[in-house]
């Protein structure tokens, strides 16, 4: 019995070690980077990211890119995600292989959490500084408070050259230009060492006799007292003035080196502007929406009206931060992710020029693998199977004319 109680402990324990050592070398290459896993309708109905720019792909340490573009806060916002009256502009990288030097909504700089408002659109620019060589997926990012994150699109963009180059000055109130990269660090370093040392001196001095079972014995038989002979008692008063004294001076030397601080800068920022978005002069009604389960496309049915001066035509639907084009009317310039990209992802039934005062009902499929890669078509295991997006219509000069639209998306299932 005991013998096959052995074996199996033996097993079992080879069997963790494989296990161990498999999970060591399992190193799966990241490509997503969080959102693919939220929920679809989640993603669909909260944020919405467009005319992204990233000013460079690729970056030397030290030097800087520009993320800009404008975002807007969906009116429908879903119950379960509290609305964003705190949020704040993020940006998701693993840790700071960048430093965000600044970051503005509506031209003002918001380091500090926002109140952001439904049904607003926004215009934002984030400035960021290389630091750790190596290929990073950079999101822009909205944290909203009781909500969680909201990721918008990620693109790779590549960091040459050498972290140690990597230098973030500051020039103080006080006229002292620091880097921030490694200020005050010796400081730290000493104080920590320091009063650890201190600790472990108390340790020691006590460690040297024996400590468990002489004393234990000295206690039990009464003789507790003599265990703490005078000089003991001197050195612990040592310790104690010492430590105070240490304290005392410590903050008096401090004091005097930095006779200028300020508490720490927080506080939720309010009134902050939104875009005038210009009167949109498109109707648009969804007459009804559907995706295949399991599928790559979702389909929609249009009534848009024209009530605008000049024709126009249907050029992108975006969702989620995916992009679907019709390549007749509209190019991408701006360097967009590959994958959240349909270069020709939207077929229109009809998508001929759209005269001022017509109104024409039309099929639009959007159809993309970005569909099934960025798991949208999971909608089918969210609570709430409703999907919003923008639709970009552009008229003959290249005006473009945003409108939201928003219904149930329905399944059909094959
Ligand atoms: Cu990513």
């Amino acid at each position: 019995m005991k013998t096959i109680k052995d074996k199996v402990a033996k097993l079992s324990f080879v069997a963790l070690l494989m296990a161990l050592t498999s999970a060591m070398f399992y190193t799966p290459t990241a490509s997503a980077h969080g959102e693919k896993s939220q929920a679809a309708f989640m993603r669909m109905r909260t944020i919405h990211w467009f005319d992204l720019d990233w000013s460079k792909d690729e970056v030397a340490v030290n030097d800087t890119m520009t993320i800009s573009g404008k975002f807007h806060v969906f009116a429908g916002w879903p119950e379960t995600v509290d609305k964003p009256e705190v949020s704040f502009l993020n940006i998701g990288i693993p840790g700071p292989v960048f430093i965000r030097a600044g970051s503005w909504i509506g031209g003002q700089l918001v380091p500090r959490s926002v109140s952001l408002e439904l049904g607003d659109t926004y215009e934002f620019k984030v400035l960021l500084k290389a630091r750790r060589p190596g290929d990073w997926h950079v999101h822009t990012m909205m944290n909203v408070e009781g909500g969680g994150p909201i990721i918008g699109p990620g693109k790779w963009v590549t960091i040459t050259g050498s972290m140690s180059e990597f230098v973030n000055p500051l020039t103080t109130l006080t006229g002292q230009t620091i880097d921030l990269e490694d200020y005050a660090l010796d400081n730290v370093y000493f104080w920590h060492a320091l009063w650890y040392s201190i600790g472990l001196a108390w340790l020691i001095f006590w460690i040297k006799r024996p400590m468990f079972i002489p004393r234990h014995i000295a206690v039990t038989s009464g003789k507790a007292d003599t265990l703490i002979s005078a000089t003991d008692k001197k050195v612990a008063i040592g310790f104690a003035v010492g430590t105070l004294a240490l304290l005392m001076y410590g903050m008096g030397s401090t004091n005097e080196k930095y006779p200028i601080t300020t508490p720490l800068q927080a506080g939720l920022m309010r009134g902050i502007k939104p875009i005038e978005m210009p009167e949109t002069s498109v109707a648009v009604k969804v007459e009804d929406a559907t995706y295949r389960v399991p599928g790559r496309a979702m389909q929609m049915t249009l009534t848009i009206t024209n009530n605008g001066d000049s024709a126009i035509r249907l050029g992108e639907f975006n969702t989620a931060s995916v992009r679907f084009l019709d390549a007749d009317v509209l190019e991408d310039e701006s360097g967009y992710p590959d994958d959240l990209l349909a270069e020709e992802g939207l077929t229109v039934s009809d998508n001929s020029p759209i005269a001022p005062g017509e109104s024409r009902t039309v099929e639009v499929t959007a159809s993309d693998a970005a569909w099934e890669v960025y798991r949208l078509a999971d909608l089918i295991y969210d609570p709430d199977s409703r999907f919003a997006g923008l639709l970009f219509f552009f008229d003959e000069d290249g005006n473009r004319q945003m409108v939201m639209v928003d219904a149930p998306l329905i399944p059909s299932f094959i």
